[in-house]
């Protein structure tokens, strides 16, 4: 059967190659030619794929990538796997998805069954989706079938991945539904089928809200603790022993990622073309976008005790992606307090395992720097942005004058006394 994914990305290359080892004979449609080059190579760039399993399903010869959309034509099935970014007013960037409707509305055939799989604003499947296939006089539901299907990928998570993760599913009719099922039952160990697009697409919505509230909720502890003198990391730990009702979250630098930081605004957005504002949302992000800032201040406290000024302080960055363990920067914390120390007239440089560079915003690069204990004795103030797990802390606490932990990295490490500020425990 043949099977089709547009865009080859974080989400778009894992559900090509699971679909490939499925049996499907699946066509990747990307705009990048760099992509569709590796990809043809058998050259893996996502760190979720297994390397062996892209070279194994391309050189069987049940993948193959190209920039050219006319390949629907042949397809059965295509899913759309395109970024839904917000735009520079935190509006939704819905260009996109736009451009690959227009592709298969140019290539829609007889029973082509559409999903998408971007996240996005509840309503987008039928209100926006729809009009663009329908206009080819063919019918939803009778002559093509449309559903929406959220990507749950956690990137770098150890024990979920594209396959073993329950899927979420919803269509515009109940044939539509039935006729996506039908391929993706063979694709994902659990298939969840819902009522309609709509509760699809907010299932994944209340996700990813969920969890940009609560990291607002634990990032403002933080804050609160810091002035209580109490430890908000033992305090998390001690409330996570609740074996019911309770779930862990940890204040950090800041929200980053492609998801957490931008899809809750695609509600708050869509409510307010229905004149209804929502607060949560407003509310969590308002803390979640001041934690930069206030690791900033936390940065002046930490110099000021040691007599320095923050302008022309030396200060290392340690980790610029947005999570532990992953190569990927998109809406890191750790970008914005870097150029927040350099507005300052810090003189900052990092180091980053996983980033061997990032590229500041306008002009030029920025490499990651060896972090030799020569590097950490010069410098005024060591921020730790990101946990990432192949760093040794002990050694950073031993030859650094000052530490910023935003990730309680030091926790139960030797001199961290008089040396070590913690988010969440000033103590
Ligand atoms: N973060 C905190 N405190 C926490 C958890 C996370 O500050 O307790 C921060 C992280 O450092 C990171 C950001 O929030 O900057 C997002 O972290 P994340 O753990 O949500 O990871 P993502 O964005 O890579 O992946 C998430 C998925 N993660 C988990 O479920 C653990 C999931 O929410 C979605 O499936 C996925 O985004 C997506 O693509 O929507």
């Amino acid at each position: 059967v043949a099977f089709g994914v547009i865009g080859l990305g974080y989400v778009g290359l894992p559900l090509a190659v699971e679909a490939a080892k499925a049996g499907f004979k699946v066509t990747g449609i990307e705009i990048d030619p760099e992509k569709v080059k590796k990809v043809n190579e058998g050259q893996n760039y996502i760190g979720d794929v297994a390397d062996a399993d892209l070279k194994q399903v391309v050189t069987d010869g049940y993948l193959t990538a190209t920039t050219d959309f006319s390949a629907i034509k042949e397809l059965e099935y295509v899913s759309i796997c395109v970024p839904t970014p917000l735009n520079k007013l935190r509006d939704p960037d819905m260009s996109f998805i736009s451009s690959a409707m227009q592709e298969i509305t140019r290539y829609l055939h007889k029973d082509l069954v559409v999903i998408l799989e971007s996240t996005t604003y509840p309503g987008t499947t039928r209100e926006y989706m729809l009009p663009y296939l329908e206009e080819t006089g063919l019918k939803v539901g009778k002559d093509f079938f449309l559903a929406f299907s959220p990507e749950r990928v956690d990137p770098g998570n150890p024990v979920y991945h594209t396959k073993n993760t329950p899927k979420v599913i919803g269509g515009i009719t109940k044939e539509c539904t039935k006729h996506a099922m039908a391929v993706y039952k063979q694709i994902f160990d659990q298939m969840v089928p819902v009522a309609s697009a709509e509760a699809a697409e907010m299932a994944k919505l209340l996700e990813n809200t969920f969890r940009m509230i609560n990291i607002g909720m634990v990032n403002e502890l933080a804050i609160i603790c810091d002035r209580l003198g109490v430890d908000v990391w033992e305090v998390i730990e001690a409330a996570g022993t609740k074996p019911f009702g309770f779930m862990k979250f940890f204040p950090g630098p800041g929200l980053g990622g492609h998801c957490i930081p931008i899809d809750p605004h695609y509600l708050s957005w869509k409510m307010r073309t229905l004149n209804y504002k929502t607060r949560f949302i407003e509310l969590a992000a308002e803390v979640n976008t001041s934690m930069p800032e206030y690791v900033i201040e936390s940065v002046i406290e930490g110099l000021n005790y040691h007599k320095k000024a923050i302008n022309g302080s030396k200060i290392l960055l340690l980790g610029m992606a947005y999570k532990k363990d992953i190569d990927d920067l998109r809406e890191s914390p750790a970008i914005d307090i870097y150029n927040i120390l350099v507005d300052k007239g810090a003189e900052v440089i990092y180091h980053d395992p996983h980033c061997p560079l990032f590229k500041l915003d306008g002009a030029g690069y920025v490499e990651s720097a060896p972090l030799t204990t020569d590097l950490l004795k010069e410098m005024d103030c060591v921020v730790i942005t990101t946990d990432h797990t192949a760093v040794d802390y002990q050694k950073v606490v031993d030859h650094a004058k000052l530490v910023i932990d935003t990730r309680n990295a030091t926790k139960g490490l030797k001199n961290t006394a008089e040396k070590v500020l913690r988010l969440g425990y000033k103590g």
